[in-house]
């Protein structure tokens, strides 16, 4: 399930919490106080209102509904399966009005990733909704390895009052491929 959480609170209250840690040293938080809206899901409860799926060359994806051995965590993941030369996403929708118009609001997002057999190229991307990719990183990911994660650098919200998130699988070339999502994080953290 989707949740929001805002706060304000001193970096040691922030410390306490297992899923911020995976996307601090990214943030480089590191004062004092500080402000944080963090956004988590593991396709647990409704993914397919959630996540919106794409692809090319008959390339898409899907939900692995309580099927725990799929699962980094609890029952249910995600999948992109890609035909030879496509590619396919998901993307989710997260809400940012809460900590957005900030000159000072950075946001991070990262999700685990399990390729399936062969070597997978992904990338993490970040949209608004007018179309603009604010942040994207690519990376190559031996085949038949656990889940790993996968993450941006921070980058600036401005005035968004929502931003996606898009994993994109390319698959191997000339092959295609599989991969499992789960567990998305996504903060945007503000000096107070
Ligand atoms: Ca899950």
């Amino acid at each position: 399930m989707g949740k929001i959480r805002k706060s304000t609170r001193t970096r040691g209250r922030l410390l306490a919490t297992a899923a911020i840690l995976a996307l601090l040293a990214p943030l480089g938080i590191g004062t004092a106080q500080a402000g944080l809206m963090s956004y988590q899901d593991g396709y647990e409860f409704n993914p397919s209102a959630k996540w919106s799926i794409a692809g090319s060359h008959s390339s898409g994806g899907g939900f692995n509904i309580n099927i725990p051995s799929s699962a980094r965590t609890g029952n249910n993941s995600g999948w992109l399966g890609v035909q030879p030369g496509g590619w396919a996403y998901q993307q989710i929708e997260i809400p940012t009005g809460s900590v957005s118009g900030r000159p000072d609001t950075e946001c991070a997002a990262a999700i685990w990733i399990k390729p399936m057999v062969i070597r997978q190229e992904v990338a993490i991307e970040i949209w608004d909704r007018n179309g603009n990719q604010l942040y994207r990183r690519l990376s190559e990911h031996a085949g038949s390895e656990n889940y790993q994660q996968i993450y941006t650098d921070r980058w600036t919200l401005g005035s968004r009052t929502s931003v996606f998130v898009r994993i994109v699988d390319y698959g191997t070339t000339g092959q295609g491929g599989t991969i499992r999502l789960d567990d998305l994080v996504f903060q945007c953290y503000f000096i107070g």
